[in-house]
Protein backbone atom coordinates (compact mmCIF):
# COMPACT_ATOMS: atom_id res chain seq x y z
CA UNK A 1 0.00 0.00 0.00
CA UNK A 2 1.47 3.41 -0.99
CA UNK A 3 1.10 6.88 0.45
CA UNK A 4 -2.75 8.03 0.76
CA UNK A 5 -2.69 11.66 -0.79
CA UNK A 6 -5.58 13.59 0.20
CA UNK A 7 -7.30 15.50 2.89
CA UNK A 8 -8.58 19.20 3.05
CA UNK A 9 -6.80 21.95 5.23
CA UNK A 10 -9.17 24.40 6.54
CA UNK A 11 -9.05 28.32 6.29
CA UNK A 12 -9.64 30.07 9.46
CA UNK A 13 -10.14 33.94 9.84
CA UNK A 14 -7.70 34.08 12.30
CA UNK A 15 -9.64 37.50 14.05
CA UNK A 16 -12.58 35.61 14.07
CA UNK A 17 -11.16 32.60 16.22
CA UNK A 18 -9.94 32.24 20.18
CA UNK A 19 -6.97 30.50 21.31
CA UNK A 20 -8.94 28.23 23.43
CA UNK A 21 -10.36 27.25 20.04
CA UNK A 22 -7.08 27.25 18.46
CA UNK A 23 -5.70 25.37 20.94
CA UNK A 24 -8.68 22.57 21.00
CA UNK A 25 -8.85 22.32 17.23
CA UNK A 26 -5.65 22.29 16.04
CA UNK A 27 -2.44 22.13 18.34
CA UNK A 28 -3.89 19.32 20.79
CA UNK A 29 -5.51 17.48 17.44
CA UNK A 30 -2.18 18.20 15.51
CA UNK A 31 -4.00 19.72 12.33
CA UNK A 32 -2.39 21.86 9.98
CA UNK A 33 -4.82 24.98 9.33
CA UNK A 34 -4.57 27.91 7.01
CA UNK A 35 -4.73 31.61 9.76
CA UNK A 36 -5.51 34.97 7.48
CA UNK A 37 -5.62 37.97 8.53
CA UNK A 38 -2.45 38.26 10.93
CA UNK A 39 -0.47 39.92 9.30
CA UNK A 40 -2.19 43.31 8.29
CA UNK A 41 0.50 45.19 10.38
CA UNK A 42 3.84 43.80 9.28
CA UNK A 43 6.43 45.85 8.09
CA UNK A 44 7.99 43.25 6.34
CA UNK A 45 4.93 43.27 4.12
CA UNK A 46 5.20 46.99 2.94
CA UNK A 47 9.36 47.50 3.29
CA UNK A 48 9.90 43.79 1.39
CA UNK A 49 7.29 43.78 -1.56
CA UNK A 50 7.04 45.87 -4.37
CA UNK A 51 3.75 47.93 -5.29
CA UNK A 52 3.31 44.57 -7.64
CA UNK A 53 3.52 42.58 -5.03
CA UNK A 54 7.17 41.18 -5.81
CA UNK A 55 10.21 40.54 -3.29
CA UNK A 56 11.68 44.22 -3.06
CA UNK A 57 15.19 42.57 -3.37
CA UNK A 58 16.77 46.32 -3.74
CA UNK A 59 15.54 46.96 -0.17
CA UNK A 60 17.20 43.56 1.04
CA UNK A 61 20.67 44.81 -0.72
CA UNK A 62 20.94 48.35 0.73
CA UNK A 63 19.52 46.76 4.55
CA UNK A 64 20.31 44.13 4.93
CA UNK A 65 23.20 43.25 2.19
CA UNK A 66 25.98 42.55 4.89
CA UNK A 67 24.04 39.58 6.72
CA UNK A 68 25.83 36.63 6.14
CA UNK A 69 23.29 33.74 5.31
CA UNK A 70 23.12 29.51 4.46
CA UNK A 71 22.04 29.36 0.52
CA UNK A 72 20.81 26.10 -1.13
CA UNK A 73 22.30 26.07 -4.63
CA UNK A 74 19.63 23.40 -5.48
CA UNK A 75 21.04 21.81 -8.65
CA UNK A 76 23.85 20.93 -6.71
CA UNK A 77 22.49 19.53 -3.45
CA UNK A 78 24.61 21.84 -1.45
CA UNK A 79 24.58 24.83 0.69
CA UNK A 80 27.14 27.16 1.09
CA UNK A 81 27.41 30.94 2.94
CA UNK A 82 27.27 33.75 0.85
CA UNK A 83 26.33 37.33 1.77
CA UNK A 84 22.67 38.90 1.32
CA UNK A 85 23.88 41.28 -1.54
CA UNK A 86 25.47 38.74 -3.23
CA UNK A 87 22.29 36.04 -2.97
CA UNK A 88 20.28 39.25 -4.75
CA UNK A 89 22.75 39.66 -7.00
CA UNK A 90 23.08 35.90 -8.30
CA UNK A 91 18.79 36.31 -8.25
CA UNK A 92 19.00 39.17 -10.69
CA UNK A 93 21.65 38.56 -12.63
CA UNK A 94 20.72 34.30 -13.50
CA UNK A 95 17.91 33.11 -15.27
CA UNK A 96 18.96 29.29 -14.65
CA UNK A 97 20.81 28.87 -10.85
CA UNK A 98 18.03 27.79 -8.66
CA UNK A 99 19.21 29.49 -5.09
CA UNK A 100 17.46 28.94 -1.72
CA UNK A 101 18.20 31.45 1.22
CA UNK A 102 17.14 29.00 4.17
CA UNK A 103 17.00 29.75 7.75
CA UNK A 104 17.75 33.43 8.04
CA UNK A 105 17.72 33.87 11.69
CA UNK A 106 16.71 37.56 11.16
CA UNK A 107 15.27 38.21 14.67
CA UNK A 108 18.47 37.38 16.22
CA UNK A 109 20.09 39.68 13.68
CA UNK A 110 18.30 42.57 13.61
CA UNK A 111 16.25 42.95 16.90
CA UNK A 112 16.02 46.67 16.44
CA UNK A 113 13.86 45.74 13.01
CA UNK A 114 10.56 44.82 13.87
CA UNK A 115 9.80 43.04 10.59
CA UNK A 116 6.46 40.97 12.13
CA UNK A 117 5.03 40.08 15.57
CA UNK A 118 4.39 36.77 16.18
CA UNK A 119 0.88 36.00 16.10
CA UNK A 120 -0.71 34.94 19.81
CA UNK A 121 -1.35 31.66 18.75
CA UNK A 122 2.32 30.87 18.32
CA UNK A 123 3.49 33.01 21.06
CA UNK A 124 3.36 29.92 23.71
CA UNK A 125 6.68 29.16 22.25
CA UNK A 126 8.99 27.44 24.56
CA UNK A 127 11.79 26.80 22.24
CA UNK A 128 12.16 30.34 21.13
CA UNK A 129 11.53 31.52 24.88
CA UNK A 130 13.97 29.22 26.37
CA UNK A 131 16.51 30.45 23.58
CA UNK A 132 16.22 33.30 24.54
CA UNK A 133 18.29 32.99 27.86
CA UNK A 134 19.68 29.58 27.48
CA UNK A 135 21.66 27.24 24.67
CA UNK A 136 20.00 24.25 24.17
CA UNK A 137 23.69 22.22 23.71
CA UNK A 138 26.69 23.87 25.63
CA UNK A 139 29.09 21.12 25.29
CA UNK A 140 31.78 22.90 23.78
CA UNK A 141 32.84 19.85 21.62
CA UNK A 142 29.93 19.90 19.52
CA UNK A 143 28.43 23.25 20.09
CA UNK A 144 28.64 25.55 17.28
CA UNK A 145 27.01 29.20 17.05
CA UNK A 146 26.21 28.37 13.44
CA UNK A 147 25.70 24.81 13.38
CA UNK A 148 22.29 23.86 11.43
CA UNK A 149 20.71 21.81 14.39
CA UNK A 150 22.20 23.15 17.78
CA UNK A 151 21.68 27.23 16.80
CA UNK A 152 20.67 29.33 19.19
CA UNK A 153 17.11 30.72 17.68
CA UNK A 154 14.04 28.89 15.51
CA UNK A 155 12.56 32.09 13.76
CA UNK A 156 13.95 32.08 10.52
CA UNK A 157 13.22 34.28 6.78
CA UNK A 158 13.58 31.92 3.95
CA UNK A 159 13.82 33.55 0.75
CA UNK A 160 13.42 31.77 -3.26
CA UNK A 161 12.75 32.36 -6.64
CA UNK A 162 10.23 30.64 -8.45
CA UNK A 163 11.14 26.88 -8.80
CA UNK A 164 12.83 26.66 -5.34
CA UNK A 165 11.48 24.13 -2.70
CA UNK A 166 12.43 22.19 0.10
CA UNK A 167 12.55 18.42 0.52
CA UNK A 168 9.78 16.49 2.40
CA UNK A 169 11.10 16.35 6.29
CA UNK A 170 9.88 16.09 9.95
CA UNK A 171 10.99 19.25 12.16
CA UNK A 172 14.00 19.34 14.08
CA UNK A 173 12.98 17.69 17.67
CA UNK A 174 9.42 17.08 15.80
CA UNK A 175 8.30 20.73 17.01
CA UNK A 176 5.58 22.59 15.39
CA UNK A 177 6.00 25.14 12.47
CA UNK A 178 4.17 27.80 11.28
CA UNK A 179 5.06 29.61 8.10
CA UNK A 180 3.69 33.19 6.80
CA UNK A 181 4.34 34.12 3.19
CA UNK A 182 5.41 37.89 3.54
CA UNK A 183 5.06 37.72 -0.66
CA UNK A 184 4.77 34.98 -3.61
CA UNK A 185 2.90 31.64 -3.23
CA UNK A 186 4.01 28.16 -2.13
CA UNK A 187 2.56 24.74 -2.09
CA UNK A 188 2.94 22.38 0.79
CA UNK A 189 2.46 18.89 1.47
CA UNK A 190 1.42 17.46 4.56
CA UNK A 191 1.92 13.86 5.40
CA UNK A 192 -0.27 12.68 8.58
CA UNK A 193 2.20 10.83 10.95
CA UNK A 194 0.58 7.14 10.23
CA UNK A 195 1.43 7.69 6.66
CA UNK A 196 5.07 8.56 7.61
CA UNK A 197 6.62 5.09 7.25
CA UNK A 198 5.88 4.84 3.72
CA UNK A 199 8.44 7.44 2.91
CA UNK A 200 11.16 8.11 5.72
CA UNK A 201 13.07 5.30 7.03
CA UNK A 202 13.01 4.32 10.38
CA UNK A 203 14.58 7.40 11.99
CA UNK A 204 12.55 9.35 10.30
CA UNK A 205 15.64 11.21 8.46
CA UNK A 206 15.93 10.03 5.06
CA UNK A 207 12.66 10.19 2.57
CA UNK A 208 12.04 8.71 0.03
CA UNK A 209 9.13 10.47 -1.93
CA UNK A 210 9.41 12.26 -4.83
CA UNK A 211 7.08 15.68 -4.13
CA UNK A 212 7.22 16.26 -7.86
CA UNK A 213 5.55 13.15 -9.09
CA UNK A 214 2.32 14.46 -7.06
CA UNK A 215 2.61 17.94 -7.99
CA UNK A 216 0.59 18.31 -11.53
CA UNK A 217 0.62 22.20 -12.82
CA UNK A 218 -3.18 21.47 -13.89
CA UNK A 219 -4.48 20.78 -10.76
CA UNK A 220 -2.24 23.65 -8.69
CA UNK A 221 -1.92 26.39 -11.05
CA UNK A 222 0.59 28.82 -9.81
CA UNK A 223 3.16 25.92 -8.33
CA UNK A 224 7.23 26.64 -8.56
CA UNK A 225 5.60 29.90 -10.48
CA UNK A 226 6.41 32.63 -7.89
CA UNK A 227 9.28 34.45 -6.70
CA UNK A 228 8.53 33.93 -2.45
CA UNK A 229 9.66 35.61 1.04
CA UNK A 230 8.65 33.88 3.89
CA UNK A 231 8.90 33.57 7.92
CA UNK A 232 9.02 30.31 9.50
CA UNK A 233 9.56 29.69 12.87
CA UNK A 234 9.69 26.10 14.86
CA UNK A 235 8.21 26.12 17.97
CA UNK A 236 6.94 23.47 20.88
CA UNK A 237 5.28 23.98 23.93
CA UNK A 238 3.45 21.44 26.61
CA UNK A 239 1.45 19.82 23.59
CA UNK A 240 4.55 18.34 21.61
CA UNK A 241 6.69 18.29 24.54
CA UNK A 242 6.05 14.75 24.89
CA UNK A 243 7.52 13.92 20.94
CA UNK A 244 10.77 16.09 21.48
CA UNK A 245 11.36 13.58 24.42
CA UNK A 246 10.15 10.15 22.11
CA UNK A 247 12.40 11.74 19.16
CA UNK A 248 15.35 12.09 21.98
CA UNK A 249 14.88 9.02 23.28
CA UNK A 250 14.52 6.83 19.21
CA UNK A 251 17.53 8.95 18.58
CA UNK A 252 19.78 7.87 22.21
CA UNK A 253 18.92 4.19 21.37
CA UNK A 254 20.22 4.91 17.62
CA UNK A 255 23.12 6.43 18.66
CA UNK A 256 23.77 3.51 21.18
CA UNK A 257 23.51 0.55 18.64
CA UNK A 258 25.68 2.03 16.36
CA UNK A 259 28.67 2.10 18.55
CA UNK A 260 27.59 -1.00 20.49
CA UNK A 261 30.90 -2.52 19.17
CA UNK A 262 33.03 -0.60 20.91
CA UNK A 263 31.02 -0.56 24.08
CA UNK A 264 33.58 -2.74 26.27
CA UNK A 265 36.36 -1.10 25.33
CA UNK A 266 35.09 2.09 26.33
CA UNK A 267 35.41 3.63 29.84
CA UNK A 268 33.01 6.51 29.43
CA UNK A 269 30.65 4.64 26.81
CA UNK A 270 27.27 6.62 28.18
CA UNK A 271 29.29 9.76 27.50
CA UNK A 272 29.99 8.93 24.32
CA UNK A 273 26.28 8.25 23.18
CA UNK A 274 25.45 11.16 24.84
CA UNK A 275 27.66 13.38 22.47
CA UNK A 276 26.65 11.54 19.36
CA UNK A 277 23.02 12.16 20.28
CA UNK A 278 23.41 16.16 20.46
CA UNK A 279 26.33 16.28 17.37
CA UNK A 280 22.82 14.28 15.44
CA UNK A 281 19.71 15.79 16.66
CA UNK A 282 20.71 18.89 18.68
CA UNK A 283 20.46 17.81 22.17
CA UNK A 284 21.62 15.45 24.38
CA UNK A 285 19.47 13.91 27.53
CA UNK A 286 21.09 16.08 30.02
CA UNK A 287 20.17 19.46 27.48
CA UNK A 288 16.71 18.23 27.81
CA UNK A 289 16.38 17.72 31.35
CA UNK A 290 17.97 20.89 31.91
CA UNK A 291 15.48 22.63 30.23
CA UNK A 292 11.91 20.99 31.38
CA UNK A 293 13.32 21.71 34.98
CA UNK A 294 14.32 25.57 33.98
CA UNK A 295 11.02 25.95 32.68
CA UNK A 296 9.65 24.30 35.61
CA UNK A 297 11.31 26.19 38.05
CA UNK A 298 10.36 29.56 36.32
CA UNK A 299 6.67 28.57 36.37
CA UNK A 300 6.54 27.84 39.75
CA UNK A 301 8.09 31.05 40.57
CA UNK A 302 5.34 32.36 38.85
CA UNK A 303 3.04 30.62 40.41
CA UNK A 304 4.18 31.47 44.03
CA UNK A 305 5.18 35.00 43.66
CA UNK A 306 1.58 35.59 42.05
CA UNK A 307 0.01 34.00 44.96
CA UNK A 308 2.04 36.17 47.20
CA UNK A 309 1.18 39.20 45.69
CA UNK A 310 -2.37 38.49 44.80
CA UNK A 311 -2.72 37.74 48.69
CA UNK A 312 -5.23 34.85 47.89
CA UNK A 313 -5.10 31.30 47.84
CA UNK A 314 -4.38 30.48 44.14
CA UNK A 315 -7.07 28.06 43.17
CA UNK A 316 -6.44 28.82 39.65
CA UNK A 317 -9.06 30.37 38.17
CA UNK A 318 -6.95 33.19 36.36
CA UNK A 319 -6.34 31.98 32.83
CA UNK A 320 -2.90 32.84 33.02
CA UNK A 321 -2.64 30.65 36.38
CA UNK A 322 -4.77 28.04 35.00
CA UNK A 323 -1.91 27.87 32.09
CA UNK A 324 1.21 27.43 33.70
CA UNK A 325 -0.57 24.52 36.14
CA UNK A 326 -1.68 22.75 32.96
CA UNK A 327 2.29 23.20 31.70
CA UNK A 328 3.01 21.85 34.93
CA UNK A 329 0.85 19.20 34.56
CA UNK A 330 2.44 18.07 31.18
CA UNK A 331 5.86 18.45 32.44
CA UNK A 332 4.96 15.90 34.99
CA UNK A 333 3.58 13.69 32.39
CA UNK A 334 7.11 13.54 30.20
CA UNK A 335 9.11 13.08 33.60
CA UNK A 336 7.26 10.18 34.83
CA UNK A 337 7.96 8.05 31.27
CA UNK A 338 11.76 9.97 31.64
CA UNK A 339 11.80 8.08 35.11
CA UNK A 340 12.70 4.39 33.33
CA UNK A 341 15.31 5.51 31.42
CA UNK A 342 18.09 4.08 33.29
CA UNK A 343 20.96 6.49 31.42
CA UNK A 344 18.52 9.01 33.57
CA UNK A 345 19.40 7.33 36.99
CA UNK A 346 22.78 6.82 36.19
CA UNK A 347 23.82 10.74 35.30
CA UNK A 348 24.08 13.12 38.21
CA UNK A 349 25.80 15.63 36.59
CA UNK A 350 22.30 16.90 35.36
CA UNK A 351 21.71 18.10 38.88
CA UNK A 352 20.21 21.50 39.27
CA UNK A 353 19.84 23.21 42.06
CA UNK A 354 17.35 26.36 42.57
CA UNK A 355 19.23 28.54 44.24
CA UNK A 356 22.22 28.55 41.40
CA UNK A 357 19.53 28.52 38.74
CA UNK A 358 18.66 31.91 40.40
CA UNK A 359 21.72 32.90 39.92
CA UNK A 360 22.24 32.52 36.64
CA UNK A 361 22.10 36.13 34.69
CA UNK A 362 19.08 34.94 32.53
CA UNK A 363 17.01 33.21 34.49
CA UNK A 364 15.22 36.23 35.20
CA UNK A 365 14.80 37.14 32.09
CA UNK A 366 13.10 33.54 31.28
CA UNK A 367 10.46 34.24 34.17
CA UNK A 368 9.65 37.79 32.56
CA UNK A 369 9.37 36.23 28.96
CA UNK A 370 6.68 33.76 30.62
CA UNK A 371 5.38 36.23 32.81
CA UNK A 372 5.01 38.32 29.46
CA UNK A 373 3.92 35.80 27.34
CA UNK A 374 0.69 34.17 29.48
CA UNK A 375 -0.19 37.91 30.38
CA UNK A 376 -0.07 38.46 26.95
CA UNK A 377 -2.43 36.08 25.43
CA UNK A 378 -4.60 35.93 28.60
CA UNK A 379 -5.18 39.27 28.38
CA UNK A 380 -6.35 39.59 24.75
CA UNK A 381 -8.66 36.91 25.00
CA UNK A 382 -10.07 37.33 28.28
CA UNK A 383 -10.17 40.99 27.91
CA UNK A 384 -9.65 41.84 31.43
CA UNK A 385 -7.18 44.90 32.39
CA UNK A 386 -6.07 43.73 35.83
CA UNK A 387 -3.19 42.35 33.95
CA UNK A 388 -1.28 45.30 32.86
CA UNK A 389 0.28 45.85 36.44
CA UNK A 390 3.95 45.53 37.13
CA UNK A 391 6.26 42.34 36.54
CA UNK A 392 5.93 40.48 39.99
CA UNK A 393 9.46 39.00 38.80
CA UNK A 394 11.58 40.14 42.00
CA UNK A 395 13.85 37.11 43.40
CA UNK A 396 13.73 39.54 46.63
CA UNK A 397 10.48 39.00 47.52
CA UNK A 398 10.76 34.95 46.90
CA UNK A 399 11.20 32.94 50.16
CA UNK A 400 12.75 29.93 48.97
CA UNK A 401 10.97 26.76 50.85
CA UNK A 402 13.44 23.72 50.78
CA UNK A 403 10.78 21.94 50.78
CA UNK A 404 8.66 23.31 48.11
CA UNK A 405 12.09 23.52 45.62
CA UNK A 406 14.46 20.22 45.71
CA UNK A 407 17.69 19.55 44.74
CA UNK A 408 16.46 17.99 41.12
CA UNK A 409 18.82 15.04 39.64
CA UNK A 410 16.62 13.06 38.19
CA UNK A 411 13.25 12.87 36.54
CA UNK A 412 11.24 11.45 40.33
CA UNK A 413 12.60 15.00 41.82
CA UNK A 414 11.06 16.75 39.24
CA UNK A 415 7.79 14.82 39.52
CA UNK A 416 7.96 15.57 43.07
CA UNK A 417 8.99 18.97 43.07
CA UNK A 418 5.73 19.24 40.82
CA UNK A 419 3.07 17.22 43.04
CA UNK A 420 4.12 19.45 45.88
CA UNK A 421 3.39 22.94 43.97
CA UNK A 422 0.06 21.13 43.41
CA UNK A 423 -0.70 20.14 46.75
CA UNK A 424 0.27 23.64 48.16
CA UNK A 425 -2.12 25.17 45.93
CA UNK A 426 -4.71 22.83 46.55
CA UNK A 427 -5.10 21.86 42.88
CA UNK A 428 -5.38 18.78 40.54
CA UNK A 429 -1.99 17.61 39.45
CA UNK A 430 -3.49 15.11 36.52
CA UNK A 431 -3.73 15.43 32.94
CA UNK A 432 -7.71 15.64 32.61
CA UNK A 433 -8.11 19.57 32.89
CA UNK A 434 -5.54 20.33 30.35
CA UNK A 435 -7.29 20.92 27.63
CA UNK A 436 -8.95 23.73 29.09
CA UNK A 437 -6.06 26.26 28.19
O1 LIG B 1 9.35 26.99 3.30
C1 LIG B 1 10.14 26.06 3.08
O2 LIG B 1 10.72 25.92 2.01
C2 LIG B 1 10.37 25.00 4.14
C3 LIG B 1 10.10 25.48 5.48
C4 LIG B 1 10.30 24.42 6.48
O3 LIG B 1 11.10 23.57 6.36
C5 LIG B 1 9.46 24.39 7.66
O4 LIG B 1 8.75 25.37 7.94
O5 LIG B 1 9.49 23.38 8.36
Amino acid sequence: MGVKVGGKVERVNGKEISYKEFTEKYLVKNEPVVLTGLMDDWKACKDWVTSDGKPNLNFFSTHFGKSLVQVEELAEQKRVEMSVADFIKNWLDSDESLLYLKDWHFVKEYPEYIAYTTPLFFRDDWLNLYLNSYHMHTDTDTYQEKNEISCSDYRFVYMGTKGTWTPLHADVFRSYSWSANVCGKKQWHFLSPSQCHHVFDRSMKNSVYDIFGDVSETKFPGFKKDDTISINHNWFNAHNLSWVWKLLHTDYKVAKEYIEDIQDICDNFEDLCQRNLAANTGMNFCDFFSFIVRFSFASLILLYLSDKVNHKPMKGTLFSTQHVLSNLRFIKQVALSMKSVEALNENTSSLLEVREVLKEPLFVELCKDLERTYKMIYEQWEQRSDTNGPSIVNFDELELDKAAFPRVCRPEDLVRMIDFAFTHFGVESGLEDCCDI
